[in-house]
């Protein structure tokens, strides 16, 4: 499996600049990149990853997208003097040329395809490039909204004839509408393209009626399209997550991409002029990890927007983070959706639930009719949201400027979390240890006086078994490491694995671990004592049982019947969820007996875990289980993107246990919420 990250990026990219006065397109300027770039070194970012050149994209390139007659009128920008500039930009809707404007549009798109390229051949994972002028609003004969070309669509297209491909997803967290990518693809079922953007009722720019959550896309790409209006401003970390975890993911992971195109713009982030919006930089890791899951892990991000510089670099600098494997921040803010998103996740999943099978068991219809609100160009009749001006929204006042730099300096050293040299280790005899991969740590087993006061605490006679106090000590030496944060991740074998569990959760409230989320896969027999809202227990077993689910300890029953793995729907719809809405501090998983999810469904939910806790997860296995062990320690390497084969639909009796779960417990963990038809009382 291909392992790296690449870098795209040249200067001669801020080059293009604006010339004139124009306060809607000022904040377009070449500090967005440089701020970018300088922030990437301060973070030693650069070293890391696999720096690819840049190369202009050639007019074959620009032509799978636009038309010769705009490329002949961009072209001819490049001899312009400023009068006859401006006159050319005038004819656009947000857009200024420059005499280098031309140059750069084609290595913005040179850029992007090299990227492509990189991640396509294998040379790397994965990949970022940083371009200017941006290209989501471009269209084939028009550039809109600050983009000449469009370089993600162009890049889908390349991809496409380049190497065959039949899936592409691009995902659009920019916070304007890219309607030049819907439009391009709209009636092409091969590109599913997923975009949220500030909508107010389409009172915001650029206020098109078809940016609303009712465009499918058209003809045989007729579901292929996925709009999420976002009708207020303030949208804030919950809200993102909420729309990955109850529209995206579950879409995505249906569709089953080849490659994964992101139109990264961070106008979507805190204290960015255009968006108005509150997601801080830690948002966009978690974002691009949920991402990573997809196509084997083929993910490349391409900069769109982003008018905050110091916002705009702390997050780009959190996506690159990512994208080399390193932890997640944890998210800060409230752990709820707003009632606006809720509505919208409710109206998108309502009309999406025709055209994909994760959705069809969904009892919903979209909560107002839309099918006879006319299209028109310009805007709408007025909703009484009064639109910003340009001052107030073009221009931000430099005092919220420098109050959002202040915060995010302040926040930066917060979120801040050291980098154990250990990433993963086991402690395991070694015969065992000679299935593993080199790159891990054998770590042997420590015997401490809190060790042995942790067991015999729990049961004295435990101490004169040998080889169950053994493995205990294994699991404790992993424990403590990776408590005392010298150890990212770690993996032990049991004898007896609900013991085991229950001896690490008296162990980490001992050593004053706050939360801890524990997910049991397989039979448990004993009774965890839970009750103090300290812990987190999820059992995920295929028998039946009789227990009543409280907050803190949830039985879900589930059975795979097939090869394929359909427990990204119960990872995605509910234990997620429920994990984001914890915010645990730390991770137990455990691997009983009888677990009925095999090697996949255990990849996908350790690795998809990792966005928690700082990737901090013990994994227990109990020895029956322990031909799994090569999987399992896989994924908490962070070396490998499980991949789980084409989509299998869930059976209709486990959709309908995660239904039951979420409206039992979707009072308690906000997260779960995807319909606005929870009353506000409930909330
Ligand atoms: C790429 C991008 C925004 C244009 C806003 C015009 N364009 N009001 O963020
Ligand atoms: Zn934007």
């Amino acid at each position: 499996m291909a392992s790296g990250t690449a870098l795209v990026y040249d200067e001669e990219m801020t080059s293009h600049k604006l010339l004139w006065n124009d306060p809607v397109c000022q904040i377009e300027v070449p500090e967005r990149l440089l701020s970018c770039y300088e922030r990437l070194q301060d973070y030693n970012l650069i070293e890391r990853c696999t720096s690819v050149p840049v190369r202009e994209g050639t007019e074959d390139e620009i032509l799978l997208v636009h038309s010769s007659d705009f490329l002949d009128v961009v072209k001819n920008t490049e001899k312009m003097m400023e009068e006859d500039l401006q006159k050319t930009s005038a004819e656009y809707d947000a857009v200024y040329f420059h005499p280098t404007t031309y140059r750069c549009a084609k290595l913005a798109v040179g850029a992007t395809l090299e990227l492509v390229d990189a991640v396509m051949s294998g040379r790397t994972r994965n990949g970022m490039a940083l371009v200017r002028p941006p290209g989501h609003h471009s269209q084939r004969s028009a550039a809109n909204g600050f983009c000449i070309f469009n370089n993600v669509a162009i890049a889908a297209k390349y991809a496409q004839r380049k190497y065959g491909l039949q899936r592409i997803l691009i995902v659009d967290w920019d916070v304007h509408h890219g309607q030049g990518i819907q439009y391009i693809f709209s009636e092409d079922p091969s590109v599913l393209y997923f975009s949220w953007h500030r909508f107010e009722h389409q009172q915001f720019w650029p206020s098109l009626r078809e940016s609303d959550y009712d465009a499918v896309g058209q003809g045989t790409g007729r579901g292929f399209n996925i709009n999420v209006p976002w009708n207020k401003t303030g949208m804030g970390n919950s809200d993102y997550v909420a729309v990955f975890l109850h529209v995206l993911l579950p879409l995505a992971f249906e569709f089953d991409p080849e490659l994964v195109l992101v139109s990264a713009g961070y106008d979507s982030g805190i204290g960015d002029p255009e968006g108005q919006m509150c997601a801080t930089p830690e948002c966009f890791a978690h974002l691009t990890h949920f991402l990573m899951h997809l196509a084997k892990g083929k993910l490349c991000v391409v900069l769109e927007g982003g008018y905050h510089w110091r916002s705009l670099s702390e997050s780009v600098c959190m996506t690159l983070k990512t994208l080399l494997g390193d932890p997640s921040p944890c998210l800060s803010g409230e752990k709820a959706p707003c009632l606006s998103t809720l509505e919208s996740i409710h109206n998108v999943r309502a009309v999406h639930k025709l055209y994909w099978k994760c959705l069809m068991y969904e009892d919903i219809t979209p909560l107002q009719d839309l099918s006879t609100k006319p299209y028109q160009t310009g805007k709408a009749e007025s909703t009484g949201v009064q639109p910003l001006t340009p001052q107030e929204c073009g221009t931000m006042g430099s005092d919220e400027i420098i109050k959002t730099d202040k915060f995010l300096e302040l926040h930066m050293k917060n979120i801040a979390f050291p980098r154990p040299s250990t990433k993963t280790a086991v402690a395991l005899d070694e015969s065992n240890a000679l299935l593993l991969p080199p790159s891990l740590q054998i770590e042997k087993a420590a015997d401490t006086k809190e060790f042995r006061n942790v067991i015999s605490d729990f049961d004295a006679k435990l101490v004169e078994d040998e080889k169950v106090l053994t493995s205990l000590r294994n699991m404790l030496t992993i424990l403590d490491k990776i408590i005392r944060k010298e150890l990212i991740s770690g993996l032990a074998l049991s004898s007896a694995a609900s013991l085991s569990t229950a001896i690490a959760i008296k162990y980490c409230s001992n050593l004053k671990v706050q939360k801890v989320l524990c997910i049991f896969v397989g039979d448990m027999d004993m009774k965890m004592d839970v009750d103090d809202g300290k812990v987190l227990l999820i059992n995920v077993s295929s028998k039946h049982s009789e227990q009543l689910n409280t907050k803190y300890n949830i039985f879900l029953q589930w059975k795979e019947d097939t090869e394929t793995t359909t427990f990204f729907s119960a990872i995605t719809g509910f234990i997620l969820p429920v994990a984001y809405s914890f915010q645990p501090d730390l991770i137990i998983i455990v691997i009983g007996q009888n677990q009925s999810l095999g090697k996949n469904g255990i990849s996908l939910l350790t690795s998809l875990l990792q966005g928690l806790a700082h990737s901090q997860i013990l994994t227990l296995i109990q020895d029956t289980e322990v031909n799994l062990l090569q999987d399992i320690v896989k994924p908490l390497t962070g070396d490998f993107i499980p991949y789980f084969g084409p989509y299998a639909p869930a059976l209709k009796e486990n959709e309908e246990i995660i239904k039951n779960l979420r409206e039992q417990l979707q009072q308690e963990w906000k997260m779960l919420q995807c319909s606005a038809k929870v009353s506000v009382a409930e909330r």
